[in-house]
C-alpha cells in the first residue's frame, strides 16, 4: 500500500483555479475558432443556417476539448512521479459510480441535443421543393460531370452548370459508373451520385458568380481533376445562355413569342 497523503487532497482552491483556466482558455479558443474562415462565400439559401450550425458545434466543442485537456495536464502535473517514488504503487481504486453516471449522462444530453438540432435543420432545408421547381439532372462519370437542364425547347446538356439566381432548383444526381459526390462548396450541400439510383437535394442560389463544382467521393485516378463550375446568373442572362446552348446543340428554341429556331 502506498501513501499519497503527501500530495494532499485537491482543494477547493485548486478546483477554482482550474475552472477559471478552463473558462478563460475556452473563451479564447471559441473566439479564435469563430474568427477562422472555414467556408467559402455563402452562395445559397441553405448556407447561412448550415454555417450557424457549425458555429454552434464550435461553441459546444471547444470547452469540452479544453476541459478534457486541462484535466489531463492537471493530473500529469499533480500526480507525476517524483524522485524516490519509483517503487511506489498507486492506491487501489475501484471506479466511481457517481463519476461514471455523470460522464454518461452529460455527453448523452449534449449529443442528443446536437443531433436533434442537426436533424431538424436537415429536414427543414430539405423540405419538398415547390411544384414547378427547376430540375437539373447531374450525371457523374469518371471523371467529369455533365448537366442537363430543361430549357423551353427541351433538355440542354452542358459541361458547366448554369443557374438563375433566386430560383429554387432541384438536383437529380446520378452516376454512370462508380460512386461520385456532387458538391458545390459555396452552396454547402452535397450528395453521393450512386449508380442505379437517383439522389436529390434542392436549394436556391442566392449569389451571382461562378463557383466550384467538386466531386467529393474518391472515384478513381482522375478524382482530383473532377472539378467544374457553376455560374449563377440573372434570369435574363440565364435565358439567353440556355438559348445559346440549345442553339449550339442544334435544338431549336421556342422563343417567348412562339417562334422557332431563333
Ligand atoms: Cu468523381
Amino acid at each position: 500500500m502506498t501513501d499519497q497523503s503527501h500530495r494532499g487532497a485537491v482543494t477547493a482552491k485548486n478546483w477554482i483555479v482550474l475552472l477559471a483556466m478552463i473558462v478563460v482558455a475556452s473563451v479564447i479558443g471559441i473566439i479564435f475558432m469563430l474568427a477562422l474562415n472555414w467556408f467559402p462565400e455563402q452562395g445559397s439559401d441553405v448556407a447561412p443556417p448550415i454555417d450557424t450550425f457549425w458555429d454552434v458545434l464550435v461553441i459546444v466543442s471547444v470547452p469540452i476539448f479544453v476541459a478534457v485537456v486541462a484535466m489531463m495536464l492537471f493530473s500529469i502535473w499533480r500526480w507525476r512521479q517524483r524522485p524516490g517514488e519509483e517503487d511506489l504503487d498507486g492506491p487501489p481504486i475501484h471506479g466511481s459510480t457517481k463519476l461514471e453516471v455523470i460522464w454518461t449522462i452529460v455527453p448523452t444530453i449534449v449529443i442528443a441535443a446536437l443531433t436533434t438540432y442537426a436533424a431538424i435543420l436537415l429536414i427543414d432545408i430539405q423540405a419538398a421543393p415547390a411544384k414547378g421547381t427547376r430540375v437539373v439532372n447531374v450525371n457523374g462519370g469518371q471523371f467529369a460531370w455533365d448537366f442537363e437542364t430543361q430549357a423551353p425547347s427541351g433538355p440542354v446538356k452542358s459541361e458547366r452548370l448554369y443557374l438563375p439566381i433566386n430560383e429554387p432548383v432541384k438536383f437529380n444526381v446520378r452516376s454512370k459508373d462508380v460512386i461520385h459526390d456532387f458538391w458545390v462548396p459555396a452552396f454547402r450541400l452535397k450528395v453521393d451520385a450512386v449508380p442505379g439510383i437517383t439522389t436529390t437535394y434542392n436549394l436556391t442560389p442566392t449569389k451571382l458568380g461562378t463557383f466550384d463544382v467538386v466531386c467529393a467521393e474518391l472515384c478513381g485516378l482522375g478524382h482530383a481533376y473532377m472539378r467544374q463550375t457553376v455560374t449563377v446568373m440573372t434570369a435574363e442572362r440565364y435565358a439567353a445562355k440556355m438559348a445559346g446552348l440549345a442553339k449550339a446543340a442544334g435544338t431549336p428554341v421556342a422563343a417567348a413569342g412562339g417562334g422557332v429556331g431563333k
